[in-house]
């Protein structure tokens, strides 16, 4: 049996970073993890292979090769995965799909011909028993969530590593809050769910030997969802297995309560991590009680990212606008906010209400719902819900807070108040010659011919005398500052 293993394309969004991978020739931020894993888990008389459309091109000699195309996306993908699905069928292919987008969505893909849907450790075997039998069903659901421990590593001989800025790494899934916009707990659960220490390990020496030294991302809904477990076994281990390794440096997702931690905080930089995105959403308590994001209530938040800053954490935030709780002075609130804190880093987008969620049913309920999908980029002025204050004021109050905080003169100041703050992190990435062009591309693209060039040389000369060693993190900071403002020129301004 061939399997193809097929990834769609990630449209032009705030992160696919395709702005900022050019200087570093590189085509695609992050591997398709999901379908590594399902890889993985397929027997091995089957013969594989991948083909993420993101890196490369699909062709007809592919899909002739193969007897079955497993198809796994997200939201954002979901134009080009249609397109990838009918053109399997076009060449008489039965398409297997599964992962967050069909999860989400099972009845919009009628072309489909098995939808091995939640996570593959609960459907997929079902769905192998029976292509063995020859009863195959249309669709395979799971009605709890499976034991990660039994999750293999992902099958990292599918893919050319050198493609990719950053590998994924999986240690937990699930968060232990409850914000009612956000569809992690429905699809994930509420107890974080890990893989142990061990586990974690083999997947990194699997990385390692592979040659890989570069970013490597912890693609956990909430990283410190089990603090006690980090503390006593994996952070531990990761620092051992640090010790006699190179580069791979390491960042993830967390929730704000890390900045009230200090141990964890010093354990995660020893351990090789030096950013983490966080889900700030609004400086506007009302805003934060109405969404049920109680961990970020009753707090200084600008004093909590300093202080993760100070630790060694780069802090990348979340944002959203369009809560009921919102008013005409909540644009500028936010931007003072973003301004103040150093987040170069900054999500913004509109509320959504991802069906599943408890916005979604308490808006339907409402009858405030514009649709009843959501586009699957959070970051491209799109919503599928009335707004209390307006459309209109929101958009324009929208397009307010992101012309002002990429622009160049804005984003460069909060660069430099950001790295003022921030400690130095533990692990030197080795400079390669793709780094070292990436210098030089950087120097040409902004510092010559970008708008920018002014607020570019006086951020280099800054950082070269007050703080050298942060030069290399300076300059990613300046191209990621080039992506998000052609995006947002591309899509909302
Ligand atoms: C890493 C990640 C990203 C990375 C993408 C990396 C990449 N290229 O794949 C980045 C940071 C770019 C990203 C961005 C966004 N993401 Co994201 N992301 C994740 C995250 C945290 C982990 C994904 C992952 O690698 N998981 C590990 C693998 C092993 O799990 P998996 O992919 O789900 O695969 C399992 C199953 O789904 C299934 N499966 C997967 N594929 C297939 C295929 C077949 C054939 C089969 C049978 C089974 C199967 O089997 C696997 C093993 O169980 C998930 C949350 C999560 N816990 O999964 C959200 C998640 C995928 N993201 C989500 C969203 C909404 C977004 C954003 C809009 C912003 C945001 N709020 O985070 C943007 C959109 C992207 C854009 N604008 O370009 C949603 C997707 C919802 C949806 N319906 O599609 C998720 C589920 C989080 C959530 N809020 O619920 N994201
Ligand atoms: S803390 Fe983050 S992952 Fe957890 S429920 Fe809230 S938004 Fe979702």
């Amino acid at each position: 049996m061939n399997v193809l293993l097929i990834y769609p394309k990630f449209p032009d969004t705030f992160w696919s970073f395709n702005y900022a991978l050019k200087f570093i020739r590189k085509k695609a931020a992050h591997p398709p993890l999901g379908l590594l894993t399902v890889g993985a888990m397929l027997p091995d008389e089957y013969q594989k292979r991948l083909v993420d459309v993101n890196v490369d091109q699909l062709t007809d000699d592919d899909l002739s090769w193969a007897d079955l195309a497993f198809i796994g996306a997200m939201a954002v993908q979901r134009d080009s995965a249609k397109q990838i699905i009918a053109r399997c069928k076009e060449m008489g292919l039965k398409v297997i799909a599964g992962g967050p987008l069909f999860t989400a969505e099972p009845d919009a893909f009628e072309a489909v011909d098995h939808l091995v849907l939640d996570e593959a450790e609960l459907t997929l075997p079902s769905f192998l028993e029976d292509l063995k039998n020859g009863h195959l069903k249309k669709s395979y659901r799971a009605s709890g969530f499976c034991d990660l421990h039994h999750t293999p590593p992902p099958s990292w001989d599918l893919i050319d590593m050198k493609n990719y800025a950053s590998m994924s790494i999986q240690f937990s899934r699930g968060c232990p809050f409850n914000c009612d916009f956000c569809n992690v707990t429905v699809l994930f659960g509420h107890r974080p769910r890990l893989k142990s220490a061990q586990q974690v390990i083999a997947e990194l020496d699997l990385m390692y030997n592979a040659g890989w030294r570069s970013n490597i991302f912890f693609v956990d809904d909430n990283f410190i969802g089990n603090k006690r477990y980090l503390k006593t076994q994996l952070l531990p281990a990761l620092i051992e297995w640090r010790k006699d390794k190179k580069g791979c440096v390491f960042f993830t997702e967390a929730s704000i309560n890390l900045a009230d931690d200090a141990e964890l905080m010093d354990l995660m930089v020893r351990a090789g991590f030096d950013a983490v995105f966080i889900g700030i959403e609004s400086p506007n308590d009302a805003s934060l009680t109405e969404c049920q994001k109680v961990q970020n209530k009753n707090r200084d938040l600008i004093h909590d990212v300093k202080t993760l800053q100070r630790a060694g954490l780069e802090v990348q935030g979340g944002f959203i606008v369009g809560f009921d709780s919102d008013t005409a002075s909540t644009f500028q609130q936010l931007i003072d906010f973003i301004q103040k804190s150093g987040i170069a880093t900054a999500m913004v987008g509109l509320l959504q209400a991802p069906p599943g969620t408890r916005l979604f049913d308490r808006l339907k309920k409402d009858n405030r719902l514009l649709g009843m999908k959501i586009s699957g980029d959070n970051v491209d002025g799109t919503t599928n819900i009335s707004p209390k204050m307006g459309l209109d004021q929101l958009m324009h109050g929208y397009r307010f807070i992101m012309g002002h905080i990429y622009a160049p003169k804005h984003y460069y100041r909060r660069v430099k108040i950001f790295l003022k703050e921030f400690g130095n992190s533990r692990v030197e990435t080795p400079l390669n010659a793709q780094r070292f062009l990436a210098i030089f591309r950087s120097s040409f693209r902004l510092g010559i011919v970008g708008k920018e060039r002014f607020h570019y040389w006086s951020l280099m000369i800054w950082t070269i005398v007050r703080k050298p060693r942060l030069l290399p993190l300076a300059i990613t900071l300046a191209i990621y500052g080039h992506h998000f403002r052609r995006i947002c020129e591309n899509h909302i301004l």
